[in-house]
């Protein structure tokens, strides 16, 4: 059984920018806006680090728009978990899109459409001036080279950031949502970790409905970004300050809650994982068999009236929004 990734190597001159723009899920109106806001040209390159198409409200028009674009010099991209169509005869033990429970969700794939995605890497090395970049949807093994890398790692590693990876080269990685390495907020911003060399870019857009799509720009000289998102702007409604203490951000592998009781718009509930107490509205909690669930935050913004920020939700009790990547609460 062969499931060793394919990897692309590819040099771009000292100089040039490089775009990495990770976990599209089929929404091609904020990628066109993205690539509009960032400037994107024809002397960039530019990589879709996976997840391209599934899951969102355009998944045709977004892969058509990406293997439209892939015909351009300076363009690629690479499988992600939810891009994965298999390739003949092989086990890697990802399941793929043409698996019998997937294949309606994807159901108009053409032949174009899957020739175009089994015919990608699931690694880009890329050299800019001097260094070496490695793109991967979800992480590498640190123990293998890159020749032998499984394709099961670099689609599902989970929470790769925390795990950490040695290596020479910068690496960076979409998949794992960045607001879920973050236990006191939710924040989306691309998390650059100079020291271990790993930046991970994935915005939680679609899966998270204060998620963003994020375009990491590497030059030379470092790392920058911009993103986009679907959210109304609006201005703060009044001066709030912001939290002052220790907040709590429920992410997803900590996401187990159990309910207090109350009977208002936000009720109490035990964070299993620290057994401090957070309120929720309802929208916030589901039951996953016997277990009760939560994605949510009591992270208060700091904001001043007249200030722009995104609004996510608004509740009787307060609203909450989203300023420079960070989400949180203006309560009444
Ligand atoms: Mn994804």
């Amino acid at each position: 059984m062969s499931g060793f990734a394919r990897v692309r190597e590819l040099a771009v001159p000292g100089g040039s920018r490089v775009i990495a723009v990770s976990d599209v899920h089929g929404s091609v109106v904020i990628l066109r806006r993205l690539l509009a806001k960032v400037g994107f040209r024809a002397d960039d390159t530019l990589i879709f680090v996976g997840d391209m198409f599934l899951k969102g409200p355009a998944p045709r028009e977004t892969l058509d728009y990406i293997i439209a674009l892939s015909a351009q010099p300076n363009v690629f991209a690479l499988n992600g978990n939810c891009d994965w169509v298999g390739r003949d005869g092989d086990g890697c033990g990802v399941p793929t899109l043409l698996d019998a429970d997937v294949r309606p969700r994807a159901g108009w794939l053409t032949e174009r459409h899957t020739a175009y995605l089994s015919g990608l890497p699931e690694i880009i090395a890329l050299r800019l001036g001097g260094e070496e970049y490695l793109f991967v949807h979800a992480g590498l093994d640190p123990d293998a080279p890159l020749c032998r890398q499984e394709v099961k790692t670099c689609l599902t590693a989970g929470a790769f950031a925390e795990r950490g990876f040695a290596s020479g080269s910068r690496l960076i990685t979409g998949h794992w949502p960045v607001a879920n390495y973050d236990h006191s907020a939710p924040r989306h911003n691309p998390v650059i970790d100079a020291e271990r060399r790993l930046v991970s870019i994935d915005g939680g857009l679609v899966v998270k409905a204060d998620g963003q799509l994020n375009a990491l720009i590497i030059t030379g000289g470092g790392f920058s970004y911009v993103c986009e998102d679907d959210l109304p702007e609006i201005a703060a409604p009044r001066d709030c300050r912001g939290s002052s203490g220790a907040t709590l951000n429920l992410t997803w592998l900590d996401r187990f809650v159990e309910p207090l009781g109350g009977d208002g718009e936000f009720k109490p509930y035990r964070h299993a994982a620290t057994g401090r107490t957070i309120e929720l509205p309802d929208d916030c909690v589901w039951r996953e068999g016997e277990l009760w669930c939560a994605n949510g935050t009591d992270f208060r913004l700091a904001v001043r009236a007249g200030e722009p920020v995104k609004l996510v939700r608004e509740y009787s009790g307060g609203m909450f929004v989203k300023k420079n990547g960070t989400a949180g609460w203006i309560y009444k």
